[in-house]
């Protein structure tokens, strides 16, 4: 017997009439059940529309991985240019700074290797390396080849283009670590086997988190056109850092000698004695010397995807795409520092993505990591491959792989560059692009088979992500294949 409160209005309300008959009560009772069923149908109700409006929310989770200068934030680029072209526009001007440092690295790379040369060819100065900016150790492993015809032109040259060594130190200062390259190091750096194993009780430290919700925007923060809002004071500061007029002038001042020394052939006969590419290394400029040491120079898309600055920690890039299959939705993407000592960092942002974007050049088959000499550069990506296939933690991802880089694949297999005499399991095959980007291919498939925890679909494309028209092509059936992944995790929340 149920004992009613007297003073309960409610409960008294609600409560069965005292003389309830057997069939009232079994009446009473079956719409009680009826009306928590409704109930409760309304409740699971509100919660699925809840969910589906989250799942609507969440942007798509794009991860880049893949070594140091393997295109990575090119790729991002991109993206940026043919889904968010907006803000692509509104970052134009501010690259510039970058493009200039870029151009200026490409002439104080000429002046080392003529100081060097100088040098060599002046046992007084052997010991001492002149004010070269290679180190003792690189001078000496270096091939000593024939002196070379140094003329009073190239000693005035050196000296007339001195003052882009205080522009180079003046960008960098105000570009920050991005601006600076790692050098080659034999310490200690996490190898790729062991690049995710980071002690779960520590985060990543400073430089490995993410700099910036804006990614690259820190960098180029100081070089932000001006706003109407701010001091007139601030605004001229402002213009002035854009403009870098102080490097402007410098450059503009040095046009015609920039181009005198990249034409000539005695230095052509150094980088070429030094089996140096500079043409293929990130941020070569020099041909664009004409268009960029002027004062009205503005970056075209192909000098912002072409130019080098380089990734810091791990940075979160958001995008409202407004072009493609996902207009209107917001894309967060994630690009990471790929030097050896920063992959510890990565695993960090594998919970929840959608997929990655693995980038590998196949161009770097006879190349050495920057910041390890010791290491080949395709035997790098495939140990770091080896690596992101096999993490369980992404065992349910799509990976899509970009074997980047073939311009420069397809030039150098022209010069005559043999791949068996740097990767001997190449064997006897056709030294021809074909077939070395089938054998390579194949390698990074077989990879993804042995390794990966659950059988996983292998997505390849083969790209150079400089050539903008191409890569719009590539990135239309990546975002259609993200996309479809993106909404299946979505259901499965
Ligand atoms: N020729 C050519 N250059 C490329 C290609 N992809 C990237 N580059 C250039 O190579 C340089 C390095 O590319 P990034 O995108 O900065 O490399 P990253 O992987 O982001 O490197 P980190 O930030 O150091 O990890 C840049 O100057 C690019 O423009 C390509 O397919 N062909
Ligand atoms: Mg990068």
């Amino acid at each position: 017997m149920v004992r009613i409160s007297e003073d309960d209005p409610l409960a008294l309300a609600i409560a069965p009439p005292p003389n309830e008959s057997p069939e009232e009560r079994q009446v009473r009772e079956s719409a009680e059940a009826e009306a928590t069923r409704i109930n409760n149908e309304i409740d699971e109700q509100l919660r699925l529309e809840k969910v589906a409006l989250r799942k609507k929310k969440r942007p798509v989770k794009v991860l880049l991985l893949g070594q140091s200068e393997s295109g990575k934030s090119a790729t991002l680029k991109n993206f940026q240019l043919h889904y968010a072209h907006r803000e692509w526009a509104q970052e134009r001007a501010s690259w510039r700074a970058v493009i200039q440092l870029n151009l200026i690295r490409n002439v104080n790379y000429i002046l080392d290797n003529i100081v060097r040369e100088m040098s060599m060819s002046d046992p007084s100065k052997r010991s001492t390396g002149g004010d070269s900016s290679f180190s003792d150790d690189e001078i000496e492993t270096q091939p000593r080849g024939p002196s070379f015809q140094f003329t009073d032109k190239h000693r005035l040259l050196k000296l007339r283009l001195g003052p882009l060594r205080r522009a180079q130190a003046d960008l960098e200062c105000r570009l920050g670590a991005a601006s600076q390259e790692v050098l080659s190091t034999t310490v200690n750096t996490a190898t790729p086997f062991d690049a995710f194993h980071v002690p779960q009780h520590r985060r990543p430290a400073q430089e490995f988190c993410i700099s910036s919700s804006n990614g690259w925007k820190s960098a180029l923060d100081k070089f932000r056109p001006f706003s109407a809002g701010r001091t007139e004071q601030h605004n001229v500061r402002r213009r002035k850092d854009i403009e870098g007029d102080d490097v402007t002038d410098v450059l503009v001042g040095c046009k015609e000698d920039m181009k005198t020394i990249w034409e000539d052939s005695v230095v052509q006969e150094i980088l070429h004695q030094r089996r140096s590419r500079i043409e293929d290394s990130p941020g070569f400029f020099l041909p664009a010397v004409e268009r960029i040491a002027s004062r009205d120079y503005q970056p075209t898309d192909n000098d912002i995807i072409r130019a080098r600055l380089r990734t810091v920690g791990v940075q979160e890039h958001r995008f409202l795409f407004e072009e493609g299959r996902t207009a209107g939705k917001e894309w967060l993407m994630y690009d990471v520092g790929g030097t050896r000592s920063s992959r510890a960092a990565w695993a960090w942002y594998f919970d929840d993505v959608d997929a990655i974007i693995f980038l590998s050049p196949i161009s770097c088959f006879d190349e050495k990591l920057a910041e390890d000499r010791r290491i080949n550069r395709l035997e790098d990506s495939y140990l770091l491959w080896r690596s992101v296939c096999s993490s369980r933690l992404l065992s349910k991802t799509q990976i899509i792989l970009f074997l980047n880089k073939c311009d420069i694949l397809t030039a150098k297999l022209r010069r005559g560059v043999r791949v068996k005499d740097h990767v001997p399991s190449f064997g006897e095959r056709k030294n021809d692009v074909a077939t070395v980007m089938k054998y390579f291919q194949q390698h990074f498939k077989e990879i993804s088979r042995q390794s990966s925890p659950e059988p996983r679909p292998f997505f390849v494309h083969f790209t150079s992500v400089v050539d903008t028209k191409a890569t719009a092509a590539t990135l239309s059936v990546v975002e259609e294949s993200i996309l479809r992944d993106h909404l299946r995790n979505a259901d499965l929340l």
